[in-house]
């Protein structure tokens, strides 16, 4: 700032000339309206209406003037600096409604578009049938029992009253853990679980075991190497074979509906005698396409009956080897398959189908829990 004058005219101060103002005026007004921008037209603010901008110095020599000048010389400056301040202000507003437009069509959300786009998956129908077979027995007042699908070969077979040189023993049909010698195998059925109850739980012991199992059997159609057997067991004083019968045609009806008859015919296994194969009559023919002349069923593959598994008295031997006195207990136990269930139930024709994994195949089940 200059030093206190008392003579000179401000006209005489460069800054303060008039055409000098109007040059910083002008000058201001122009840098302003051709900010294409925010962050210009700061620049531009800061260049024309900042601290070391011409107007604010020649605001500064207003002190240095003439009493008598210095209202007439601020005045002048607070014209231009007013007018710099009002395009400032214009443009601001006109810059600050671009920017929303622009942010309004930029930022859009077109409402349109997909919003699912995590397709929607489905429980597997193994898993709900597994559920739902399972759910008939807990009905009738069983509990549901566990065992490891890596299994000492003692529960899966020993405890079972296979002999040492049984076929199911070798490679040709079980999965072992490393080498035969390990003493695990991947469980071939279910049937474990049964000597597992009895070792942990009081009797009697009424229990279901549903679960994953596994087989040195090729994929195809009808037969997969991981496939699901739901097992039954029930030890109580006096149990006998019809008490087996009459909770297998509780089951089928259940399952299928009611009415429907229940076989057994005889057959072996190591850890039951006498043992069976059940068969329940095909739900879609009821036995009829077997008549002469009568249109065929692929259900029963016109067999007019379907084959559900395996069943029998517990054998003894297996009773002693889980700690139970065979001499006051017996009991029965039976094993399903899951698969083949689903299959009868649902008419599912290939057992591929089911082990894909595609979510088009499970979608039709529903959600059914
Ligand atoms: C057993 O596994 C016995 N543990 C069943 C049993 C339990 C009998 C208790 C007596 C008392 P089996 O090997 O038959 O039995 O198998 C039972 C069912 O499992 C078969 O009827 C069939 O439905 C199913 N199954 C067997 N192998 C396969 C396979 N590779 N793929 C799909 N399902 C299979």
């Amino acid at each position: 700032m200059s030093a206190p004058n008392k003579s000179y005219d401000p006209v005489e101060v460069t800054a303060l000339r008039p055409e000098e103002l109007d040059r910083a005026r002008d000058d201001a007004i122009a840098a302003i309206a051709a900010a294409s921008g925010l962050a210009e037209l700061k620049e531009a603010r800061i260049a024309h209406a900042g601290d070391r901008s011409p107007l604010a110095l020649a605001n500064r020599e207003i002190g240095a003037l003439p009493p008598a000048a210095r209202a007439e010389a601020g005045k002048r400056i607070g014209a231009a600096r007013g007018a710099v301040s009002q395009a400032l202000k214009q443009r601001q507003a006109e810059l600050e409604e671009e920017r929303d437009q622009r942010v309004l069509v930029e930022e859009a959300v077109d409402v349109t578009l997909p919003w699912d786009r995590t397709p929607r998956g489905a429980r597997h129908p193994l898993t709900t049938i597994q559920e739902r077979m399972a759910d008939v027995f807990v009905s009738m007042g069983f509990e549901v029992a566990e065992g490891p699908e890596v299994e000492a070969e003692w529960f899966n077979f020993d405890a079972l009253n296979f002999k040492p040189d049984h076929p199911a023993r070798t490679m040709q049909d079980t999965f072992f853990v490393e080498s035969e010698d390990t003493g695990l195998v991947l469980r071939t059925h279910t049937s474990p679980v049964q000597v597992r109850s009895l070792l942990t739980r009081p009797l009697p012991v009424y229990v279901v075991a549903p679960g994953r199992t596994f087989r040195t059997d090729e994929l195809d159609a009808t037969h997969s190497p991981v496939f699901h057997q739901l097992e039954g067991l029930a030890i109580d004083e006096g149990l006998t074979m019809a008490d087996l019968r009459g909770a297998i045609d509780a089951f089928v009806t259940g399952m299928f509906g009611a009415g429907l008859a229940v076989r057994m015919r005889p057959s072996y296994f190591p850890f039951t005698e006498p043992s069976a194969e059940v068969d329940m009559q095909c739900f879609v023919c009821r036995g009829a396409s077997v008549e002469r002349g009568a249109p065929p069923c692929r259900t029963c593959g016109s067999e007019g009956w379907i084959e559900l598994g395996g069943c029998g008295m517990v054998n003894p031997r297996v009773l002693v080897a889980a700690g139970v006195d065979a001499e006051r207990y017996s009991g029965w136990a039976f094993g399903l398959g899951v698969e083949r269930t689903l299959m009868f139930r649902h008419g599912v024709e290939d057992m591929h189908d089911m082990v894909e994994g595609d979510v088009r195949f499970a979608l039709p089940f529903g959600m059914e829990i």
